[in-house]
Formats: C-alpha cells, structure tokens, sequence
C-alpha cells in the first residue's frame, strides 16, 4: 500500500506534484512525527480508495525455469523447428561442470553448451520494449531468438543485456537459444588462475518490460542512472543523479525525470525533478540532476543507513508513468592514507574482513540468491567488516548484502596470473572494467575498483630478456590503461592492483606507481619460509614505499576439514597449523598501523580442479569449509573482531577424536577456547578444569579426555551475564594394553609415517598417528616416514590425488622399509584391512600456485613385497605401482584367527626395493 500510494502522490500535476506539496510540508519543524504519521496513512488510504488499477510501469521477471540443455556442439540448435527433445532439462543457475570439476579424470569440459527454451511474449505487450538481462554466464554467449542472432558477450563474471524487442513475436512463442561456451581463449580473461572456470549460465536470466521512453537499460547492463555524492558531511550530503534516458519511439516526446529521496526510516527527504524533451529514436539521453540532503545518517558498517532514490519518468502530457528504477543510496565518505589507514566518516577504521569465491560443494558456481546471502551473512557475524570480491566481480545479491550490512568491499576484473599481448586481451578487460564500475557504480559499500590478481607469476619469458621486456612494457601499458579509464569513469573511488610477495619484480615493473593503492598476497610460513618473513616484508614494503597505502589483499593456509595433529608443521594440511599461522598473522598486523587493511584467503574451501591436496581440486584455505562449516580460524577471527561477547570451543568439527589412554584411563590433548571475554573456565563432563587467562584471544586447556561422550563446557563472564559454549566430542579410547578388560580393544586405525588424525566423517571413524611398537601395545617396527622435498624444504605428506578414494590422507603417508606392524590384541577374530597407494616415483605437474613448492623426486626403482601375518603368507609377491599403478588406493581384508596369547604380528618381506604400508585397520569380529 505504502508503495503503491507513493507511484499515484507522486504524479506531477503541473509543476508541483501533490506529493511534493505534502513533502514539502513534512519537512516543515512544526510536524510532529505523530501528525507526519496521521497525514501519511491519511493520504495512503485516499490514494488507494480512489485509485483503481494502478499499472507497472516496468515489469521484471526471471526466466530460469526449464531450458533444454545440451553440453556439445550443435550447429543448428538455433534454429527454431530444432528437435531439443532428448536434451536435458535444466534450472538456472546452471553450470556443467559441477561434477567432472572433482572427478578423478584431470580437467573438466571446457568447450561449448547449448541452451532452448520456449518464452510466450503477451499480445498485450506489443507497444512495449523488452530487454533480457543476464547476471552472468561463463564465458562467451551468443543468443539467438527465432532463429536469428540478438548478440553476443564476451566475458564470464559480468552482466550483460540485450533489447531484444525487435526479434519478438508478440502473443506467440518465441524460441531462444544461448550458446555459452567455457572454452580457454587468450584474448579473455583470466587465462589461469586457482580457481575453477565452471562454464555455463550459473546467474539469472531477467526478462525486462518497459514503455517505449525508459531509463537505459542497456548501458553496459547497469541500472541507467549514476549516483555520486562529491560532498558528504554531517551537516549535509550533496547527491548528483545522472540518469541515460532511452526514447526508441519515432516521434519525441515530453517527459518528466524525477528523483525521489527516502531517508532510512522511509520519510521523503527530497524531491527533485525536471521537464525534458525526448528526441525520437534517442538511445541515452544525459539527463543530470542534483539535490542536498541535510543532516544524512551516514552509512558505515557499525550503522549501513540506506537511503532509496525513486526515479521515475513521466509523461508530461498525460501524467502517466513511464517508467521507474530503484537504487539505493548510502551517504558516507572515505579516504586511504598510509599514515592513517583507512578513514570512514572522519574516523579510523582497519579493514578486516575475507576474500569469497562463489562456488559451493557439487555446485560449482550456480549458487541460488540465498546462498550467495548467506556467505555475506557469514562474514558479518564474523565481525567482519571487508570484502575483497575476488577474483572478479559477483552476484548483485553479494554486492547489494554488502550494502545492507555494511561491508566494504574492493571489487576486480579477473585478470590473474598473465596478460596475452594483443590488442582483444586489452579490449577485452578494458570492456570488463566498465562493466564492473557502471554495474556496482552507486554502492555505498565499493571504495576500491581492481585489477591484475598476481600479474607477474607467470612471466612467460623469464630466460628471454628481450622478451621478458617487452612483456613487462605490455602489462604496465595495460594497467596504466585500465587506471586511466577506471579514474575518468569514477574520480571518486580508489584502484588497487594485488600483487605477489615479491615486490622487486612489481616495483621493477613500475607497477607499485600505478594504482592508488597496492595489494599484498602474502604466504609466509606456506609455501615456504616461516611465519617471521611475513612481517619482514611488510617492513621491507613499507620502508620502499611509505607513501602508498597497502592492504594484504591475501594470506591463508591450507586446513582440510578432516585432519589435526597435535604436532603441527607446514604443509600438514592440518586446522592447527592454519591456525597458528593466523594467530602469527593477526599480531604481525595489530602491530603495523601502516596495513590498512587485510582479507583472509579464504572465506569458503573453493574449487580449483588442478589441485591435488587433502581433498583433490580444493583449495582448503577456506576458513569455512566448501558447506560453510566453520573452521577455528572462523572463530579465531569472530573472537578478535565481534562486538558482543563471544566464547567459542575450538574443534567444534572435530566431532570424533581419539587417542591413547593413560593411566588413569584419560588422554590429554589440548583445547582452544575463543573468545574477547578475561578469562574463561573448562568444564569437562561437568567438572571444572579451573580458569585459564585469555590471551589474544585465546584460553588454552589440557582437557583429559575420557572414553566415549565428552561434555565441554566453556564458560565466561561479561559483568555479571555468562556467556558459555558447549561442545560434545566422541572420543575413541586405545587402551595402553590391548588386553585390558575395563577397555576391551574394539578397533584401531593407524595412518603409518603420519602425526595427523584423520576423521572420516562419511563413516564415522578416526585414524589416528603411527607409533612405535611396545610390549602389550601396538605399533611398528623398522622403517621410517615417507617425506616430500622440495625446492623449499620438506612437507610431511604427500598431496596427490589418491585415486579410488574420498580418504586421500589416510594414503598420502606411508612408512617405508618397514618391518613389522605387530598389536598385542586377545585372543578372537580380526580383520586387518592393508592400506596402500604407491606414492614414489609418480610423475606430477608442477602447479603454479605451489610457488616453487613442488616435489623433488627421489630415485624409485619399484617394490615388490610379501605380508605374512603370524606366520601365514596372506599377500605373496605384492607390487602395487605394476599391478595398480602409483596414486590408487589399494585396499586388502584380511581375516585372522588369534589364539591364546599369539597377538598379530604382520610382518612385511622385501622381494625388491623398500617395503611400504601407508596405513591399517583392525577391528575385532568375535
Ligand atoms: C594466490 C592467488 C589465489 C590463490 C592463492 C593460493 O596468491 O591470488 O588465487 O588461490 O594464492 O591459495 O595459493
Ligand atoms: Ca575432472
């Protein structure tokens, strides 16, 4: 009612529109706010008893539902008597490469997919234009209505829009088919890059109904009118419109362009408008306007005050509306100084917050609104309060989260890794830059516009210094290119450039002169180095360039939701390294005023098909998983940043743990509570473990876990009001002799040369680390732990894609030469399941990303080795790489009888090369 009241008040009648007399009025001191709610109810019942039908003037709709989809070539789907028939039926968002993305055949279809769907067009539109709209498709389109070719675009993570009016048939069916095609091109950006290029149409699909006179719809797909606010303070906020009129009717014609205000609380704050003659036939008529609102609430992300702009056209004759666009308006201003960071509103903010990639598990990028709601929702309630939107630009409803719950965001074209020196990679991101600034040009929450993610990690000439010139002179062209126009397009914003943690090669470049701002991506203490080097270069950076303002656009490591250790060390893939190296993080940056602003690599786990890892074709540097479960580092950062009480467990995915018993029937192992309170106190299954100090954000525990359900209890006080948090843990109890009675041995799973603990969370078991063999216990005799060299020293397991399992850990170590694997069990049957993957001399790629990190081959001839277990030759002459090739789980049951005090005792016999066991199972049958 409230809306629609406003459509009819606001009609011009003459010169003042009868709304504007009443808004007029409102703005008068001598209305209180009773009376200003009495007069506009007042008016809104009139309006709505005295007005009939009250037309649209502007009608959108999605068309995602039931197009038929063909993931191939065909070279007459456009065609309208086609036979789509055995093609698939699919919903946008849509992307075919949801699945072969995380397959275990390497790459993914990169090529062409065919999309038909019957759209109806009412009769009763025929007066009208229609323009389609899309949100994104990966990454070339070319559409085609009724038979006929409508356009194309050239680009994966912008929107773009047709007027398609002229290829209708009106109160008909109306064929259209969308050809999409993935295919790596290196005249488009990225051209490579960590992420995964899921093709197809993984965004709405808007069909857009307007009058003949409408605001442009098709200025590089943005909403037609331009907002800038050159002059904010307390006291007043200049707001200038620039609306582009479309007139696509022979004849001119009169109209009214009026912009209405609505302050925060939905009052009317300002009304402008103007008369302007329409030329026939005119595409994007400027029209500029401008107003002051006094005393604005001002946007933040303490307080994201929006305000509603209204612009509507009118026909000056007849009064009725044309047309109309809603934008939101958040009044604030900024500034970046490398003395004083980051102002908002004349106060100094540090810039805390993530980067997001948009997929989701089985997925890929073809997220629905609310799931793209819920990762913005996820940052904010992590105390959040910055976005880098990375790689490339996101889903309206990202961006619009952003300014309805206050978080600053940086946004970039994907340029990633490399440029190709040709005149379409230029065109083609420059067009790509325009998209990006006149598609999200009026959001309060945009301050920095991107580009060239890391440009110079793959010189595609290092040995040619020629070449190697010449390459460099081309990116620094373009990027001086890219800034002029995003500066000439928005003066008001600032631009950034991110670069790798190697600053000689950007300076040497001359591209630390170029952006306003600089971009540090920095992985110490990852994929190489140790965590000190990380504030060694800040330091370094800050003394080269004291005058530019730097944020760490990236920094991350590696967590696989399913491993821990007690012992963590790089490259472990474990939460508890991720988290020591945030905690590194975090004091390194609270103790340099002069970072501006840092973005976590990552929000979420995303995919990245040509990674190997824990989890094969993840990047788990997520600081929630690829669910959106959240990792300690999630709640590190909530402890640090949130402005309520927060007391937070850590391990809250770490749901089944397991582990040793001592003594006295309990295994100690340490537990993290988060949280911004003093002190915190440990209950475990009720009883206190006593108070521990909070510092940094952290209160440490030695819990003594007993066998079974475990109750943590972590409690705090903020005045006299207790915040708690519990968690439960299901702890799987090893007693030190197997032959106990009170903890009668069930089952054991050991990962050999491993310090990790692996929770299979599919079937509800954890693995737990090797140890050596001791009289009544378990363990191995002999060998040592497999370890992979690298250029940048060691890492503790492997990270290739085992293939033929989910459980890629429990096969990415092994114990080589080993001797015996020997458990003083009970008597009964046993099942021992042998786990195996031939893990040396595996050729691999060398993987961009690794930084130099990859593997150094040993020399590997090959192994051949029988098991005999107690006496008994169960697998004779086994040679795992011939028989089932490197990198594929092997897995073997084996069942044995145990009679009196015999134990099992595995012994492993080399016919050739080192024996190997990577990791085992038993469990007791009877
Ligand atoms: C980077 C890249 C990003 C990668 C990340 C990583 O520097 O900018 O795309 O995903 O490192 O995890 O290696
Ligand atoms: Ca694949």
């Amino acid at each position: 009612l409230y809306f629609l009241s406003l459509k009819i008040y606001s009609l011009p009648s003459g010169k003042l529109s009868p709304f504007r007399t009443v808004s007029n009025l409102l703005k008068t001191k001598r209305f209180s706010s009773f009376m200003k709610t009495a007069l506009y109810f007042l008016i809104f019942s009139l309006a709505f008893l005295f007005c009939g039908k009250i037309e649209a003037s502007r009608k959108i709709s999605s068309i995602n539902e039931y197009w038929h989809f063909l993931c191939n070539e065909s070279s007459d789907a456009m065609n309208v008597d086609f036979d789509d028939s055995t093609w698939n039926i699919v919903t946008i968002p849509h992307t075919w490469n949801s699945m072969d993305a995380i397959d275990e055949i390497s790459g993914y279809y990169r090529g062409i997919g065919w999309y038909r769907k019957s759209v109806f067009i009412p009769q009763e539109n025929e007066n009208e234009e229609v323009t389609i709209f899309f949100k994104g498709a990966n990454q070339e389109v070319e559409l085609f209505i009724n038979g006929q070719s409508v356009g194309r675009h050239t680009g994966g993570y912008t929107r773009f829009s047709f007027n398609i009016t002229k290829f209708l048939n009106f109160g008909k069916n109306n064929l259209f088919a969308v050809k999409v095609d993935n295919s790596h091109n290196e005249n488009i950006p990225p051209l490579s890059a960590d992420f995964t290029f899921f093709g197809g149409i993984y965004r709405d699909i808007l069909l857009i109904y307007t009058n003949k006179q409408h605001i442009s719809t098709t200025d590089y797909a943005s909403s037609g009118v331009y907002v800038t606010t050159p002059e904010v303070n307390e006291n007043k906020a200049k707001v200038c419109l620039r609306s582009l009129l479309t007139n696509t009717d022979k004849y001119p014609k009169s109209v009214y362009v009026e912009h209405t205000f609505f302050s925060p609380e939905k009052e009317v704050v300002s009304v402008v408008s103007k008369q302007i003659e329409l030329q026939g036939n005119s595409e994007k008529y400027e029209d500029n306007q401008e107003t002051i609102i006094e005393s604005p609430k001002l946007w933040s992300p303490g307080s994201p005050h929006l305000y509603t702009i209204f612009t509507r056209i009118y026909d000056s004759d007849t009064k009725e509306l044309l047309d109309e666009v809603v934008e939101a308006l958040g009044l604030r201003w900024f500034e970046f100084s490398s003395e004083k960071g980051f102002i908002l509103n004349g106060k100094p903010l540090k810039l805390i917050g993530t980067n997001r990639h948009q997929c989701y598990e089985k997925t890929g990028n073809a997220l629905s609104d609310e799931m793209h709601v819920r990762d913005v929702m996820l940052l904010k309630s992590m105390g959040g309060n910055f976005l880098r939107v990375s790689h490339y630009p996101q889903d309206q409803t990202v961006m619009e989260m952003c300014d309805k719950l206050g978080i600053i965001t940086s946004v970039e074209i994907p340029i990633v890794n490399a440029i190709t020196e040709s005149d379409d990679f230029d065109r083609n991101s420059l067009h790509m830059a325009k998209e990006m600034v006149f598609q999200d040009f009026n959001r309060p929450s945009v301050v920095i516009w991107a580009y060239m993610n890391e440009v110079l990690l793959r010189l595609p000439n290092k040995e040619d210094a020629i070449k190697k010139k010449k390459y460099l002179t081309a990116v620094n062209r373009l990027a001086s290119e890219i800034e002029r126009q995003i500066r000439k397009d928005d003066p008001d914003r600032y631009t950034l450039i991110p670069c790798h943690g190697n600053f000689n090669e950007y300076d040497n470049a001359g591209l630390t002169n170029i952006p306003m701002l600089i971009g540090w991506n920095l992985y110490q203490g990852w994929y190489g180095d140790t965590f000190g080097k990380f504030e060694n270069f800040l330091d370094i950076a800050h003394e080269k360039l004291p005058d530019v303002p730097f944020i760490i656009t990236e920094y991350g490591a590696d967590a696989d939701p399913r491993l821990h250790t007690l012992e963590p060390v790089r490259f472990d893939y474990t939460a508890e390294y991720a988290n020591l190296y945030h905690e590194h993080y975090i004091q390194a940056m609270k103790e340099r005023s002069f970072v501006v602003g840092a973005n976590i690599w990552n929000l979420n786990d995303f995919h990245s098909e040509e990674r190997n890892n824990a989890v094969p074709h993840i990047n788990n540097k997520g600081i929630t998983t690829t669910t959106r479960e959240l990792k300690d580092t999630y709640l590190q950062y909530k402890a640090m940043l949130f402005s309520e009480p927060v007391v937070l467990i850590g391990g809250s995915n770490w749901k089944i743990r397991g582990g040793n018993a001592g003594l006295d029937y309990t295994c100690r192992q340490p537990v993290k509570v988060y949280s911004n309170l003093e002190k915190i106190e440990l209950f475990v299954n009720y009883k206190s473990l006593g108070v521990s100090e909070v510092k940094n954000n952290i209160a440490c525990f030695e819990v003594p876990f007993t066998d079974g359900e475990n109750v943590l209890e972590a409690v705090g006080f903020s005045g006299d009001r207790k915040i708690n948090d519990l968690l439960k843990v299901d702890f799987r109890m090893i007693s030190y002799d197997l032959k106990d009675t009170i903890l009668p041995f069930k089952e054991i799973n050991v990962m050999l040369g491993s310090k990790r603990y692996f929770e299979d969370k599919q079937s509800g078991v954890i693995w737990l680390p090797e140890k050596e063999y001791s009289k009544g216990s378990w363990g191995y005799v002999g060998g040592k732990s497999y370890v992979k060299r690298t250029r940048h020293g060691t890492q503790p397991a492997s990270d290739l894609d085992i293939l033929g399992t989910n459980n890629d850990p429990v096969f990415q170590t092994m114990r080589m030469g080993i001797e015996a694997f020997k458990l003083d069990v009970p008597q009964g049957q046993y099942t021992l399941c042998f786990n195996w993957a031939e893990l040396q001399g595996c050729a691999t790629d060398k993987l961009i990303y690794n930084l130099g990190d990859d593997e150094i081959q040993d020399e590997f001839s090959g192994r051949i080795f029988d098991v005999i277990v107690n006496g008994e030759k169960m697998i004779a002459a086994l040679d795992i790489a011939s028989v089932y090739g490197n990198q594929r789980a092997v897995m073997k049951k084996v069942v044995v009888n145990v009679y009196d005090e015999q134990g099992i005792t595995i012994h492993f016999k080399s016919i050739k090369g080192e024996t190997v066991l990577n990791a085992i199972r038993v469990y007791k049958n009877y």
